[in-house]
């Protein structure tokens, strides 16, 4: 057994996530998570809402709320959405924790004591209309990188280039448009993140195994000269982590909070912090996850975000966790993803164009979507969400194939045989062969499941189901009944076990359809299967199963038709 740390990207607390933001981090991270806890691991999996920042403080203002209160209540929105997706987190924290507070100031401290950090008197855009600093992503302009004319002080959408405001060309206020910026003088504190280069250059070239979505990002941002330039990690805001030095004053540094994105990362391991104190326990609990030197040497750390949060996670938070000196635990993998796309357009949260989580859960069950999602997760290239294609794999997939599957076995046995499962007869050569194929195909799937290949895995979880909705057109249990009974009753019972087998394998894709799987069989053992011939043994003659309801509804023409033009947004 071992232990596995998993992460996913915090989202962003000012509003709602669209469907290309959950199958980006959170989503994929819960598919992991699962199959690891599945395979009898001992599994933490963090997540949290990211509060601090601009974004946070304008949509607060928006909503007439004060920061706090809009943070907390939003943070209830997105734990309510996420519960709803099923997703799995041990614990939904937030990054204004007070554990996060002292964390990220004691990672200050420490850089600080190691001579990384350095005080720099900064130029800063001041926006006159605005009556306030503006923060680098409330900068936008020109990027002077590819052209791109929306980029953001803090980094291109675009080229996923890291920049500074004053790199901008054609400069102008996010929040009002105005181009009336001038720069006023300000003291920051600087990451010496250059004087770090080597070690990180070196331990990411130990990185094999990587994706190269991954290290191609990380690499050319060490590469080409100015990736590794020393960063800001304060701001003049009100919102987010004082200023301090550990837990003292940090002179000159009055009334100034760090960085969004160098408390976001840290608040992975206040996190867990969090958890520890939600349960009860004590530091040890949710160290011996994170610290080296109390236990965390054996896990396994593995990472989830879209890819333009690499290079935060390949760079800027290890240089944190490395300059720290201190042995707190670096990342092993980090996936990272492309981007979906919606309906030939991108999804745009300004103009309501596609689908938000709240919205998806309005309209269907979370096994649709998570199933869609994950079975068409960006992991080589960006993938497009099409209505089309979400009714074809949600009728075919799901209701064709396992649906039809699950509801034909569970009806015919209850018709001819009744609410148990069937006596008489035994496996023959059928079952041997569609036993084999799908031992070759569930080796398969775990293996594309370890290498976090979520688009081979859900491909070969699909042919296991196909193969036994084969099995069973081949083994025609209702023709076979009328001349020989018994034959037709090892079918049955092999096709009622292969429906438990299906309610345990699916469980990291369609969690729901899975309990109800296994909860018709009125079985609690979900154990994952070591030994094949076993597992479709588990269920024996007599054992009393019920006949479940419908698991997946096809979706309509009309019903998709009416979606598409909802969904279709002002712009
Ligand atoms: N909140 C950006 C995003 O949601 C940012 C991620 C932080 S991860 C530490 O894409
Ligand atoms: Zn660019």
């Amino acid at each position: 057994m071992a232990r596995i740390l998993i992460t996913s990207a915090i989202p962003y607390i000012n509003g709602i996530k669209h469907l290309g933001n959950l199958v980006g981090s959170q989503l994929p991270a819960d598919a992991y998570a699962r199959f690891m806890r599945a395979r009898g691991h001992e599994v933490m999996f963090i997540c949290a809402t990211d509060e601090h920042g601009t974004p946070a403080e304008l949509a607060a203002a928006k909503a007439g709320k004060p920061v706090a209160e809009f943070c907390a209540d939003m943070w209830v929105v997105q734990k309510g959405l996420s519960d709803g997706f099923r997703l799995s987190f041990d614990h939904f924290g937030r990054s204004s924790s007070d554990r996060n507070h002292k964390l990220t100031q004691y990672f200050a401290g420490k850089l600080a004591e190691n001579d990384l950090i350095e005080e720099v008197s900064e130029k800063q855009v001041y926006s006159n209309a605005d009556g306030r600093f503006l923060p680098d992503r409330y900068i936008e302009g020109t990027c002077p990188n590819c052209g791109y004319e929306h980029a953001r002080g803090d980094q291109c959408e675009n080229c996923t280039k890291q920049l500074d405001p004053t790199d901008l060309i054609n400069p102008r206020s996010a929040v009002s448009g105005s181009t009336d910026l001038e720069v006023r003088k300000t003291r920051h504190l600087y990451l010496r993140q250059s004087k770090l280069k080597d070690r990180l250059d070196q331990w990411i070239d130990s990185k094999k195994d990587w994706p190269i979505l991954t290290t191609s990002i990380a690499k050319k941002w060490l590469h080409d000269g100015d990736g590794l330039r020393d960063r800001g990690i304060t701001r003049d805001l009100d919102w987010g982590v004082p200023v301090m030095k550990g837990d003292k004053p940090w002179p000159g540094m009055e009334g100034k909070v760090f960085y969004v994105w160098f408390d976001a990362p840290i608040e992975y391991i206040a996190a867990t912090a969090e958890w520890a104190d939600a349960n009860g326990l004590d530091d040890a609990a949710w160290q011996r996850w994170w610290r080296t030197d109390k236990g965390a040497d054996d896990v396994r750390y593995v990472q989830f975000m879209g890819k333009d949060n690499v290079p935060f996670h390949t760079l800027s938070f290890p240089a944190t966790i490395m300059g720290s000196g201190a042995p707190w635990k670096l990342v092993d993998y980090i996936k990272s993803f492309n981007y979906l796309n919606y309906d030939g357009g991108q999804f745009s949260t300004s103009q309501g164009r596609g689908v938000f989580m709240d919205q998806a859960l309005e309209i269907l069950p979370a096994d649709y979507w998570r199933w869609w999602l994950l079975s068409h997760v960006p992991e080589n290239s960006d993938s497009e969400f099409t209505w089309e294609n979400f009714q074809a794999s949600v009728n075919k997939d799901l209701a064709d194939v396992l649906g039809n599957f699950v509801s034909r076995v569970t009806k015919f046995c209850r018709s001819k045989f009744g609410e148990a499962v069937p006596e008489g007869g035994a496996y023959g050569k059928a079952e041997a062969t569609v036993t084999a194929e799908i031992a070759t195909r569930l080796e398969a799937y775990e293996g594309h499941m370890e290498a976090i290949e979520l688009r081979k895995a859900t491909s070969e979880l699909r042919a296991i189901w196909v193969a036994g909705n084969e099995y069973l057109q081949a083994a025609a249990p209702w023709a076979l009944f009328k001349t020989d009974p018994d034959a037709a009753a090892a079918i049955v019972r092999f096709a009622l076990n292969l429906i438990r087998l299906y309610g345990v394998l699916s469980s990291p894709f369609i969690p729901d359809a899975s309990t109800a799987i296994l909860a018709a069989m009125q079985t609690k053992d979900d154990s994952w299967p070591t030994d094949l011939d076993a597992a479709l043994n588990t269920l024996p003659a007599g054992h009393a199963f019920s006949v479940p309801d419908v698991l997946f509804a096809k979706i309509t023409d009309e019903a998709r038709e009416d979606m598409q033009a909802r969904f279709a947004g002002q712009g």
